[in-house]
């Protein structure tokens, strides 16, 4: 399992002094047919192999993904959720945003250093591309891991629904002025380690390090072991106080590492139940029609001789309240904030009466430039977010202490993802205690760090993080159908650094291709960056996904002259 160039880990923990490797990988993702759960269905791979590989290092190393896209009729692009790319903003991977969409038969190159270990993943940043199969597992060893001492052997497992129409045909059905209800595509089934099942072999005394991550596009999960407690170290690659819990609930994008110990008490197999949720209220015991029916069962197997037998219906779920983790290092809340950034969320309509979702009315709408590289071309306006276009772009200064509050005004959880960051979880009350009082109250003193927060139904999330990190970060609801909608805002990160910043020549040939400016407002005007002709402020009424189409003329690009690109939804 581990790639070559990369000692193992056992060892690693021995020593001190570690000398930083280059992990290379050669990619192109390729259709491939699957069928995780029985039903047969064309898949995103990487070259010609699905599930996608693992992508496993140390931190400290850096990592280079020569990615191809081999997939003829599609856009594509990797994004490396968690992963903070300091000093790499331009290899964050979101398409209309770090970098154009791969067109078919282009190359890109991924170079990043690993600055934090853990747990995390990597999936396609690109027009609902990633519910399709292309996202895979990504494991950064810790040679200094303060658990080390308490785990013998690491166990995967990937969480995900799993969908038998391509995410292209159901966003397409979802965007649709009759869905009123704003109602998403509805999983089929749920999978495990992208279907191949979990059997874990199970011996006396040992203790297994669970690394637990969703690819979800919608529904949360919810874990439970039969007779065996779950020691939660780590949620999102941050370290925890190690707290011993019965059930957790995994939301889209969510990461938990927990050991589980063989007890000499046990004999014969123990089930563990896995089952997708998407209840309004997960702190409400009275589930009843709220759990989907898609359950899933694995197996502690100590004995293979013994039989395995299903767990007994859980009558009652009640999860671990995350947002009461406690760092491991004790670090203190972020004092107060020189910058707030408030988010209201709700469900919205547009003047063409299509579903959409907004940010303080406004929904996340793509423009021509990626505004990372309106934000390098643009001189001192770049600390203007008005030329970034209908992106709902916040600009926040180097050293600025950034609190986002998001309040979510619909009924149901939703989980929030930063990009370029790890930020505390102040407060997180809930589902039903309305929106942000607007006070700075009964915050906790040593929050939890995370990447991906679920906030409640009707109620709300405080969010704090240092802006030290210069770039232009996403932060959307990771819900792949809500993105989809526009339940997306753009952090526009210390502009006075990322004046002038450069990108690599293969980054600027995929936009190239396409006819995609690369420089000016969001429109690409070079001249005038605060004329917001061309700017696009309403969603186009077609949805073509990541579907390619090949561009049109240069001419007909020209500015003034443009209008729907071959780059125009949410991204
Ligand atoms: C990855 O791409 C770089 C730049 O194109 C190239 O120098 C390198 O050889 C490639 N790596 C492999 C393993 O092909
Ligand atoms: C999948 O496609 C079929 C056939 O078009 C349709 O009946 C079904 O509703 C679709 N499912 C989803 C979740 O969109
Ligand atoms: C688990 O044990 C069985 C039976 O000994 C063996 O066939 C199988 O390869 C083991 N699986 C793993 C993942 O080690
Ligand atoms: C899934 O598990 C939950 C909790 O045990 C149970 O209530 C539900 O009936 C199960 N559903 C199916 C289809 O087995
Ligand atoms: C934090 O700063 C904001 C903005 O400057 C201010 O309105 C608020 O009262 C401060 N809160 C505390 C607890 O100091
Ligand atoms: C959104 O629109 C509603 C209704 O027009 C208005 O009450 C509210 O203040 C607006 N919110 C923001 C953040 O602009
Ligand atoms: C940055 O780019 C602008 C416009 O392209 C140019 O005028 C300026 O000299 C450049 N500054 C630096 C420091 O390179
Ligand atoms: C692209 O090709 C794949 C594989 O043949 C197919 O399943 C898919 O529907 C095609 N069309 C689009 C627009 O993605
Ligand atoms: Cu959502």
């Amino acid at each position: 399992m581990l790639s070559s160039g990369v000692l193992s880990f056992t060892f690693l923990s021995l020593t001190t002094a570690v000398k930083a490797a280059t992990v290379t990988y050669d990619w192109t993702s390729t259709w491939v047919w699957a069928s995780p759960d029985g039903h047969g269905r064309p898949v995103v791979g990487i070259n010609n192999q699905w599930p996608c590989p693992m992508i496993e290092a140390t931190v400290g190393d850096t990592v280079i993904i020569n990615f191809t896209n081999n997939l003829g009729n599609q856009t594509s692009g990797l994004h490396f959720h968690g992963i903070n790319q300091i000093q790499t903003p331009e290899m964050d991977g979101p398409s209309g945003v770090t970098q154009c969409p791969v067109p078919p038969g282009s190359s890109v190159q991924y170079k990043f250093v690993l600055d934090i270990p853990g747990t995390f993943w990597y999936h396609s940043h690109n027009m609902g591309q990633y519910p399709d199969g292309l996202r895979g597992v990504f494991i950064i060893h810790d040679p200094n891991d303060p658990y080390a001492s308490q785990y013998d052997e690491e166990v995967i497992m990937t969480i995900s629904d799993w969908y038998h129409n391509e995410s292209l045909p159901m966003v397409q059905n979802m965007l649709k002025p009759g869905n009123t209800r704003f109602a998403p595509p509805i999983p089929d089934r749920i999978i495990v380690n992208e279907g191949a099942g979990l059997r874990v072999n199970f011996t006396k005394g040992k203790t297994y390090r669970f690394r637990v991550i969703s690819f979800a596009a919608l529904a949360s999960a919810m874990i439970h072991f039969d007779s065996h407690d779950m020691n939660v170290i780590m949620n999102d690659g941050a370290y925890l106080q190690k707290e011993t819990h019965y059930q957790l609930r995994i939301a889209a994008a969510q990461r938990y590492d927990f050991l589980v110990k063989a007890e000499d008490r046990d004999s014969g197999n123990y089930p563990f139940l896995v089952a997708l949720d998407v209840n309004r209220d997960w702190t409400n015991p009275a589930l009843g029609a709220l759990v989907w029916p898609h359950n899933y069962t694995g197996y502690l197997v100590m004995d293979t001789s013994q039989p395995t037998t299903k767990l007994d219906v859980v009558s009652k779920f009640q999860p671990a309240n995350d947002a009461h983790f406690k760092p491991y290092d004790g670090a203190a809340m972020y004092p107060n904030y020189t910058q707030l950034i408030k988010l209201d969320f709700k469900f919205c309509t547009d003047v063409n009466g299509y579903p959409r979702a907004c940010f303080n009315n406004l929904t996340y709408i793509g423009q021509h430039v990626p505004a990372l590289y309106s934000a390098a071309t643009t001189g001192d306006d770049n600390a203007n977010p008005i030329i970034y276009g209908q992106v709902n772009p916040f600009v926040v200064n180097f050293g600025d202490t950034v609190q986002i509050v998001i309040n979510n005004q619909d009924d149901a959880t939703h989980p929030f993802h930063l990009h370029g960051h790890h930020f505390q979880v102040l407060d997180r009350p809930n589902s039903g205690t309305g929106d942000w009082p607007g006070r700075d109250t009964n915050y906790r003193s040593t929050p939890p760090m995370r990447d991906t927060v679920t906030v409640m139904g009707k109620s709300f999330a405080v969010l704090r993080f240092k802006a030290t990190n210069p770039g232009v970060w996403l932060f959307h609801c990771h819900i792949e159908w809500h993105v989809e909608m526009g339940l997306t805002a753009t952090i526009i990160e210390a502009p006075d650094r990322l004046k002038n910043f450069t990108f690599p020549s293969d980054h600027l040939d995929a936009c190239n291709k396409q006819n995609i400016p690369t420089a000016g407002n969001a429109a690409g005007n070079t001249e005038n960056h605060l004329d917001t002709s061309g700017f696009l402020t309403v969603n186009p009424t077609t949805y073509n996904g990541a579907m390619y189409t090949p561009p049109p003329s240069k001419r007909s690009r020209l500015f003034g002259e443009r209008q729907v690109g071959p780059f125009n939804g949410p991204f």
